[in-house]
């Protein structure tokens, strides 16, 4: 019997109220993530024009819509009817293709077919030439061999071939080590390409990390496209991104490599550039109150702009079916901004991937599998309905994130330098005073002093894993524009803190040509010497004869302080004004990776007299919520412990 016919007999089966009902179903919005019909087709339709439009709108999925349906009205022996029907359909060799079928059919059939081929290989022939069997199963286990491409930090996996003409569909995916995102864009991928549970097989575009790897494979990004299966379940080719995992306690100062990483891929041409969603993956059975969690949340979302919002939805995986309280309340406490439903619920669809596991303890795993079904359903048909948003603002806040650090760090180091300065000014000016005497009468004296000095410091750079960790240094005005974290730039006009061909951070905003990328930064350190009166005169006053005393030294040396306080006043502005722009246009300006410097900033202003913005950043603080108070708990605690 066929897919339509069997929906029929079941619609037949209905009072026609209870159809009438069934009908407002398909349209009145109440099937939670999944597409509607219009209301106007439905109007009139009866039972066999709304079957030809659910199949048209479900196809592969037609029967568990409208299981769904019968459930809400109250008709749980249809369901089972139905049900039985499927499986009796699903035992029977029926290589008698209806001509009249519609493409949606035809792939029931072949399913079908295949399955009475107890060698589910000939179905995915295609494919399966093209892997390694890594399990023989059941199911049994392919390994794909996708074509693999390097750009610089990036990977990129394709399988089949890409179609213009085609639509695509973008997922990004962000979450904890471990929270199962390989695992789901494996599980998409099989459900792209019409997979079901008694086809005994299972592919794997993403390897098996094996436990060496798994840090060096963790810290790229890596692009899955999937390409040619357009049609067979999903009205679109798939290109789903696999990041590296956040929360690694052994790497926590490498999280920010995370944000680095993502923000390579944005920026390149042979990157991504606009995303239909982002999926924050996490586990069902994740502790809600778990610091590690709410860092985890804080950190990811951290890393988009405002205009993304509409598009994050949660991924749960290790799910029981049963309502994810734990995630959602997680969610809720962080604060989370993503998409949210009619009843301002987080949008989140529930997967139980654990499809590969051996299929003989069957009873249980092929619920587990259902989970999965309806959540690959819903989520895709989410995906089918989302917008594709440019991902311009996210590289904008990014950036801005990057250089309000690198700001933050150039200004402390100018705060330590200026402290040594005011020690060797003071030292002078005690030296002069005791030396008047000497002065007056032209006498040679010397006197100790700590000069500063800036000198090259080697960092532990080269190689980290796969990429490149240096500094980025101005040679003119000898300061670090951009340490730590600076990963991928191997030239400096390629650093984040480089913006329109100028550094960002340094004094003079330097052209990116005067800064050098290498393995050491500039560091102020001072060292006794002795100079002698005529030195200290060749130093601050190159230009002045004999007979100009000594006093214009010590105005030259307050001349450089006050240089270096207006410096520090400009890069207090510049990190302030990287804080008001964040606030304009990141998703989360209030994460942990901001409210880290507020406390710093606030104390600067208030050195400085400066009121409004006092008031401003004090404002920005007050507002900061549990999640991040958790995620800064976890992130201090962790890093504590690492310098141990
Ligand atoms: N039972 C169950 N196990 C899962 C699920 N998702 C992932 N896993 C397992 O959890 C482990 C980590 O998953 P993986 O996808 O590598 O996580 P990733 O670090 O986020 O990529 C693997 O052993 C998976 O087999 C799920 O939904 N249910
Ligand atoms: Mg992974
Ligand atoms: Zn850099
Ligand atoms: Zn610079
Ligand atoms: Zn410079």
């Amino acid at each position: 019997m066929a897919y339509k016919e069997r929906l029929l007999k079941t619609l037949n089966e209905l009072e026609q109220k209870e159809f009438e009902s069934f009908r407002w179903f398909l349209h009145s919005g109440c099937l939670e993530g999944l597409p509607n019909i219009p209301k106007s087709n439905l109007e009139d339709a009866n039972r066999m024009q709304t079957v030809d439009m659910i199949v048209q709108t479900y196809s592969q999925q037609s029967v568990e819509v409208a299981k769904e349906i019968l459930k809400k009205i109250r008709r749980k022996d249809l369901v089972e009817k139905l049900t039985n029907l499927c499986t009796a359909v699903q035992e029977r060799d029926s290589t008698q293709l209806d001509k009249r079928q519609d493409s949606a059919m035809l792939r029931t059939s072949q399913v079908k077919q295949n399955k009475a081929n107890t060698n589910p290989s000939s179905k995915y022939k295609d494919i399966t030439s093209n892997s390694d069997l890594i399990h023989s199963g059941p199911p049994a286990v392919y390994q794909l061999k996708p074509k693999k491409e390097k750009f610089g930090t990036l990977t990129r996996m394709t399988v089949g071939e890409k179609n213009l003409n085609k639509t695509n569909k973008t997922i990004l995916l962000v979450g904890e080590t471990g929270a199962g995102k390989s695992t789901l864009i494996n599980a998409l991928f099989n459900y792209s390409i019409g997979v079901r549970w008694e086809d005994e097989v299972w592919f794997q575009i993403v390897k098996e990390e094996k436990k060496q790897q798994a840090e060096s494979q963790t810290s790229d990004v890596i692009v899955y496209e999937i390409f040619g299966f357009e049609d067979k379940t999903l009205p679109y080719s798939l290109t789903i991104i696999d990041t590296p995992g956040y929360g690694n306690t052994k790497t926590i100062e490498h999280d920010g490599i995370i944000s680095q990483r993502s923000l390579e891929m944005f920026q390149s041409e042979d990157g991504v550039h606009e995303v239909h969603a982002v999926g924050l993956v996490m586990k069902a059975t994740d502790n809600r109150l778990s610091d590690r969690l709410m860092y985890v949340l804080n950190s990811a979302m951290s890393l988009f702009g405002k205009d993304l919002e509409k598009n994050i939805v949660a991924l749960i995986t290790h799910s029981d079916g049963k309502r994810p309280r734990n995630a959602l309340e997680a969610l809720e406490t962080g604060k989370t901004k993503c998409a949210k439903n009619e009843e301002n619920q987080v949008v989140h669809f529930l997967f139980n991937n654990c499809q590969y596991e051996n299929q003989t303890e069957e009873g249980d795993l092929k619920v587990v599998n259902e989970i999965s079904e309806r959540g690959m359903l819903k989520f895709t048909a989410f995906l089918k309905e989302s917008k594709p948003q440019r991902l311009e603002k996210t590289v904008h806040v990014l950036n801005e994130r990057i250089r309000l650090t690198a700001c933050i760090q150039n200004l402390q180091e100018k705060i330590k330098l200026t402290e040594l300065k005011e020690t060797e000014i003071r030292q002078i000016q005690e030296a002069l005073k005791k030396n008047e005497k000497k002065i007056k009468k032209n006498k040679n004296f010397t006197v100790e002093v700590d000069e500063v000095y800036k000198d090259k410091e080697p960092i532990d750079g080269g190689m980290w894993f796969i990429f490149y960790v240096g500094a980025v240094c101005c040679t003119v005005c000898e300061e670090t524009c951009h340490y730590p974290a600076c990963t991928k730039a191997w030239y400096p006009k390629y650093c984040q803190i480089i913006k329109h061909g100028r550094c960002t951070v340094c004094r003079e905003k330097c052209p990116a040509s005067d800064h050098v990328k290498g393995n050491w930064r500039y560091v102020t350190k001072t060292r006794k010497v002795q100079k002698t009166n005529e030195e200290m005169k060749e130093k601050y006053e190159k230009n002045k004869s004999e007979s100009e005393n000594m006093l214009s030294l010590l105005g030259n040396l307050e001349g450089e302080m006050k240089q270096l306080t207006a410096e520090k006043s400009q890069l207090l502005d510049e990190s302030y004004q990287h804080v008001v722009r964040l606030e304009q246009i990141a998703l989360k300006a209030d994460s942990a990776s901001t409210v880290v410097h507020l406390d710093f900033l606030i104390e600067k202003m208030k050195e400085r007299g400066d009121t409004e913005k006092v008031q401003k950043l004090e404002e920005m603080r007050s507002r900061v919520d549990d999640g991040t108070k958790a995620a800064l708990r976890y992130k201090h605690d962790n890093e504590t412990v690492s310098l141990l």
